[in-house]
Parts: structure tokens; C-alpha cells; sequence
């Protein structure tokens, strides 16, 4: 069996070191041009040319969740293409997305400010029942961002393409629920794959649905969100601020108004990360699989084409 990687933007040793000692059997290695090709890719953002050497895949691993860069390719006809599944990501996820909610929720971003001038202010408590955090997508992130939330009480909707049942979650889906679900979010989150259906999803139409002194945090795509949209609805006072992790050019330019805005709160696209070693086993384990005569349809993380997540 050969496995070659192709992922842009990494170093490839530790990679082929762990996919070596996890497919002893196998030789792995890293992409080039006129390379042996491959059983099985393993790919991060790979250019056009790593397909069109490839006439022998059976399966492409993609070592990251979202599958969107992917999808602009032209890849080789009927081999899956199998995203992460979670891999140590929801967590993280859960993490980041909790840590914004209650740092806006708490005003954290207020005392840090009045801390710095050496201020010893209090602020009246806000009601949390006022900030419903509405969900965007209820795969295997928004899923756990959602129970995490809920941990904290905070009034949790969620919604999905197809109908969705999570405990201690008010579920809307599909175009239809769409409008009901903005109503009531003060707080949005995105955790939607980006495809034709969600880019620019969180416009100004969109956003102006949410409740008054929304706040928008983006942990997706950054072309799920019209950048002007959000800076003219956070200057009308519509949207009281954002938590962006993830923008249409990254890294985000240095003139982009994003950096220095007074309400926007910036991270590079570090929201979930992906871990090497749990990345290795959960790809090495279905390679194993699917060695032994399982089905790729019984493994989890197998991209729908026509769905493209
Ligand atoms: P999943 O495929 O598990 O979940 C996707 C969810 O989005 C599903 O609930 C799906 O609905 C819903 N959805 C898809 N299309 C639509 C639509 N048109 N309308 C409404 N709902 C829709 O993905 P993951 O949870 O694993 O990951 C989500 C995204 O998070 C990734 O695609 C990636 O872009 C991003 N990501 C960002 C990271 C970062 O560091 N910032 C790290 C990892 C991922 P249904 O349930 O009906 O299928
Ligand atoms: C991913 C990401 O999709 O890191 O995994 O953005």
C-alpha cells in the first residue's frame, strides 16, 4: 500500500514519521511531481496538479474538517473524500466559542479595559435569558458547542439543513426555520461548512433579524460573512461586537479595518486546531479499515459530493 501526503503549509516530517509508525506496512510519502501515486492521499489545501498525478486513489483523507478548499478541484471521479471527524477538534471548539460567549455575556472585555486605567468599577449583572446563543450548523462541532453552552444555562437554539434533535436545545432547520431561529438569537455562531448555500450567509438581511445588540462569532468560514455588513450593523448599534476566528483573506491583511476596531475581537483561525497524533490515528484506522474489506460507508467523515460537506 503507498500513501502520499500533500499538505500545504506543513511540516511534512513529523507527519510521515507518525503515518510510518501507525501503517508500518505501508510506504508513505511526502508529494512531488512524477512521485509514485498513491493508494490513499492525505491532503491539506493540495494544488490542482497533486490530482491530476493521482489515477490509483482509493480513498483522500483531508486533515482538517472543513472540506471547502477541496471542493473547488477537480478530483478524481467516485474515490470518497473523508474529512476529519472531531479528532480532538470539539473540544477545542466548545473551549473557544464558551470563552467568547462569556467574555461578552460577563463584559470581561469592559473590566480588562478599566483594569488597565487601574479602575475598580462594578457593572449591573445582565440577565441570561436576555443572550440566546443561536447556532449555525449541528454536525460534530456545533453539536458539542451547543451541550457545552447549555452547561452554563445559557438558552441554546440550534440550526441545521435536516431536522435535528439535541437535548436542552430549541432545533430549527432548513430555509424555513431559518427566519424563527434569527428572531430569537442574540447571539450567533457559526459552525456551518462553507458551500454555495452558506456563503454570505451572515449578511446584512440576515443579521439585521437577530435580536438588538447581537453579537456575531465566526468560527467557520470567513466567507460565510459579509465584512461590511457586520462593521455597518455594529455602527448603527444593531450589533453590539464580534469574535472573529476566520476571514476571506488569512492571514487577514494588515490594512483591514477588522484589526483595529474597537468591538472586534480577532484570533488567526486557531479556534480548533488540528492534533497531529489524533489526526494520524483516526486517518491510520480507517486506511486499516478499509484494508480489511469494510465499507466506506460505515466510516464517519464521508463528504456527501452533492452536499459538498
Ligand atoms: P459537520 O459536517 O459535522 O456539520 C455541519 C453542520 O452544518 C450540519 O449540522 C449540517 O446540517 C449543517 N449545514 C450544512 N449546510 C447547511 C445549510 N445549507 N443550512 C443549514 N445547515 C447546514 O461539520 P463540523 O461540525 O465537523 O465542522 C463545521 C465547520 O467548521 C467545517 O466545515 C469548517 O469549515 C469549520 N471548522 C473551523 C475550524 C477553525 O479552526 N476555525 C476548525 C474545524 C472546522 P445537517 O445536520 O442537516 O447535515
Ligand atoms: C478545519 C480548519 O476545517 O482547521 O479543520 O479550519
Amino acid at each position: 500500500m503507498h500513501i502520499v501526503f500533500c499538505c500545504t503549509d506543513t511540516n511534512a516530517a513529523p507527519w510521515l514519521q507518525g503515518l510510518r509508525e501507525a501503517l508500518p506496512e505501508a510506504s508513505i510519502e511526502n508529494w512531488q511531481p512524477g512521485g509514485q501515486a498513491g493508494d490513499y492521499a492525505v491532503v491539506w489545501a493540495p494544488p490542482q496538479a497533486f490530482f491530476d498525478s493521482q489515477h490509483a486513489l482509493k480513498a483522500i483523507f483531508n486533515t482538517g474538517a472543513g472540506v471547502d478548499a477541496l471542493m473547488k478541484l477537480t478530483l478524481p471521479a467516485d474515490v470518497p473524500v473523508v474529512r476529519l471527524d472531531d479528532a480532538g477538534m470539539s473540544v477545542q471548539m466548545a473551549e473557544y466559542v464558551c470563552h467568547a460567549v462569556i467574555r461578552h455575556f460577563r463584559e470581561f472585555d469592559v473590566y480588562e479595559a478599566e483594569s488597565s486605567q487601574a479602575r475598580w468599577a462594578y457593572r449591573k449583572p445582565r440577565r441570561r435569558c436576555d443572550f440566546a446563543v443561536g447556532v449555525m450548523g449541528l454536525g460534530v462541532l456545533g453539536a458539542r458547542v451547543c451541550r457545552a453552552l447549555a452547561q452554563f444555562d445559557f438558552p441554546v437554539l440550534g440550526w441545521s439543513r435536516s431536522p435535528r434533535q439535541l437535548d436542552g436545545v430549541q432545533c430549527f432547520s432548513g430555509e424555513a426555520g431559518f427566519g424563527d431561529f434569527l428572531a430569537a438569537t442574540r447571539i450567533l455562531v457559526c459552525l456551518l461548512p462553507l458551500t454555495p448555500e452558506t456563503e454570505g450567509i451572515m449578511r446584512h438581511d440576515t443579521l439585521r433579524q437577530l435580536k438588538p445588540g447581537a453579537y456575531v462569532i465566526n468560527v467557520a468560514r470567513g466567507a460565510h460573512l459579509v465584512d461590511e455588513d457586520l462593521l455597518s450593523l455594529i455602527d448603527s448599534g444593531h450589533v453590539a461586537g464580534a469574535t472573529l476566528d476566520v476571514f476571506r483573506t488569512e492571514p487577514l491583511p494588515a490594512g483591514h479595518p477588522f484589526w483595529q476596531h474597537p468591538k472586534i475581537t480577532v484570533t488567526p483561525h486557531t479556534s480548533a486546531r488540528t492534533l497531529r497524533e489524533e489526526t494520524i490515528a483516526q486517518i491510520a484506522g480507517k486506511i486499516l479499515a478499509l484494508e480489511s474489506g469494510a465499507s466506506v460507508a460505515h466510516l464517519a467523515g464521508v463528504v456527501n459530493p452533492d452536499q459538498g460537506y
